[in-house]
């Protein structure tokens, strides 16, 4: 019915229907990019997991083929979980994937193209020298997961397989000559105590220089190398940002960030099990993520779907070579329509002002706000580690000195529901804390649904006095990027006033010092082909 639908999104990548989690094996391969995704044909809860495939000719319009991997033998009879795509020499794709074999066991499988001389690459099949490894010694049969995009060097193909001994999470390292016998080096590529499985490892290269990207086999001077492990006991993510060290099969993050859950984010809100790939035609490495639905089991039942895709975002090293940077594919850009556009909005104490003649549920919205005066900014407290629990404190209309300022999307029109996205302005000793909250304790009137407030600090150094935010809004998801994609925070979000054409936006402050909106431009957002 129109009401069970009203939170499908309409430019998110999601199938027609049922359970959607983890994407799998993204590439692009002779002008075409493919994303497989986990994916249960048969209802809209976890489980019967399949690899689900579409096809694009640019990250946005996605055509949908029937499923490239599903159970069929001993090795995966119960179960094609998450991997990687490889492109091989002589232009060959490969997948390595995780199979829930017969004795329910974790072992590494390869797939590959049934016919390549096909476009969409639609069959797959799997080669009899499968699995490729299986949990030998003491590696634990139910923590031995998905397979990295493998990379060459030393004359060894490698790849990564998440694992865990005890509650230290590892990263094992397998190698090969040929691509058929695979050997498990001594000693993992890393591992970090206390975190738990190591889910859907990422191992990438990064220039020092830039916002190319880079192929997976790539190391030498001008590069870094990113680690990032999705932590199943918590449900998020982190990464650090190291040296790779290819004759001895070592990484060693840099000391600039923790290495464990206090770590840095790609995303700090809903977002899981993400995976990067290069893509060679147009030279940048591309992230996905998983969210997830946060309202009921009960709700995804009745809505028949359950889980979307993140829009895919660029990724490079941040000038400061400590953290990635994140920004929205371009390519979306050919979406936006009706543009409008604000300039030189003074935002007092309590401030507040409509975006109008968009369609506000369904938005792209880029905000630059400038901070006259810092003086005001509330002092930090550097025990407060944790920008989640201080964004729960203090919400948007918790007044504060520097902010909060921000926006308030899919927002009812008496505001009896929002989702607020803004910054908060701190004085710390020696410099100025920046928070960036997305808060939907405010989002819906129903109480059965999980609202909480995401938060990220933003490293930043506010010289200039600006702030810029860009916000996704898709009927029941807010993709926000903060100072220009160094924090981003996704929520989703189940409104049963601000849907449609009863879903406002809006700029605010509600900080004692006044801000002023730079510049603020939004588009409506038109419905890509999807799926
Ligand atoms: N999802 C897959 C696993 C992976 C987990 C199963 C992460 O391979 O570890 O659907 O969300």
């Amino acid at each position: 019915s129109k009401v069970s639908q009203r939170y499908r999104t309409g430019y998110h990548f999601q199938p027609s229907k049922h359970w959607i989690n983890d994407p799998n094996g993204p590439m692009y391969y002779n002008g075409i990019y493919h994303l497989f995704y986990q994916y249960n044909p048969r209802g809209a809860v976890w489980g019967n997991i399949v690899w689900a495939h579409s096809v694009s000719t640019d990250l946005i319009n996605w055509a949908p083929l029937e499923p490239a991997l599903y159970p069929t033998e001993p090795f995966d009879i119960n179960g094609c979980w998450s991997g990687s795509a490889t492109i091989l020499p002589g232009n060959k794709p490969v997948i390595l994937y995780t199979g829930i074999d017969t004795q329910n066991r974790q072992v590494q499988n390869i797939a590959v193209p049934k016919n390549l001389s096909d476009p969409y690459l639609r069959e797959w099949t799997k080669p009899g020298h499968n699995p490729l490894m299986v949990p030998a010694g003491d590696i634990n049969v139910s923590s031995f997961r998905d397979p990295t995009t493998a990379w060459w060097g030393n004359g060894h193909w490698k790849v990564l397989v998440g694992n865990k001994r005890g509650r230290r999470g590892m990263a094992l390292l397998y190698r090969s000559r040929d691509f058929v016998t695979w050997k498990k080096s001594p000693h993992p590529l890393h591992s970090a105590p206390g975190t738990g499985m190591w889910e859907c490892p990422d191992f990438f290269p990064v220039s020092l220089a830039g916002e190319e990207g880079l192929d997976a086999s790539r190391t030498g001077v001008g590069v870094k190398h990113v680690l990032k492990v999705s932590l199943d006991s918590s449900r998020f993510e982190y990464y650090t940002v190291g040296r790779y060290f290819p004759e001895k099969d070592r990484y060693i993050p840099d000391n600039t960030s923790a290495d464990n859950a206090m770590g840095l984010r790609f995303d700090y809100g809903n977002f899981y099990a993400s995976k990067t790939f290069f893509d060679a035609g147009k030279k940048r490495r591309i992230l996905w993520g998983w969210t997830n639905e946060s309202d009921t089991a009960a709700d995804d039942v009745a809505k028949g779907w359950a889980g979307i895709q993140t829009i895919p975002r660029k990724l490079w090293l941040d000038k400061s070579g400590r953290q990635i940077v994140q920004w929205p594919i371009q390519e979306l850009e050919a979406l936006r329509q009706n543009g409008v556009h604000l300039r030189k909005v003074h935002l007092r104490k309590g401030g507040i002002v409509e975006v109008k003649g968009i369609t506000a549920a369904q938005a792209d919205v880029e905000v630059t706000f400038s901070l006259p005066n810092l003086k005001k900014a509330e002092p930090f407290d550097p025990s407060w580690d944790d920008p989640q629990q201080q964004c729960s404190r203090r919400g948007a209309t918790v007044e504060g000195g520097v902010g909060p300022f921000g926006l308030l999307a899919l927002a009812s029109r008496n505001l009896d529901e929002y989702t607020s996205i803004f910054f908060r302005v701190f004085k710390a000793q020696d410099k100025h804390v920046v928070l960036m909250c997305s808060d939907q304790t405010r989002s819906s009137l129903r109480t059965e649904v999980y609202k909480p407030a995401f938060g990220g600090f933003v490293y930043v150094d506010l010289e200039d006095g600006k702030l810029s935010l860009r916000s996704l809004i898709d009927n029941s998801v807010v993709e926000s990027f903060g100072a220009g994609g160094k924090t981003c925070i996704t929520s989703r979000v189940y409104p049963i006033l601000a849907v449609a054409e009863g879903a406002h936006l809006y700029a605010f402050n509600n900080g004692s010092e006044p801000v002023q909106l730079v510049k603020l431009k939004a588009w409506s957002m038109r419905r890509p082909r999807m799926n």
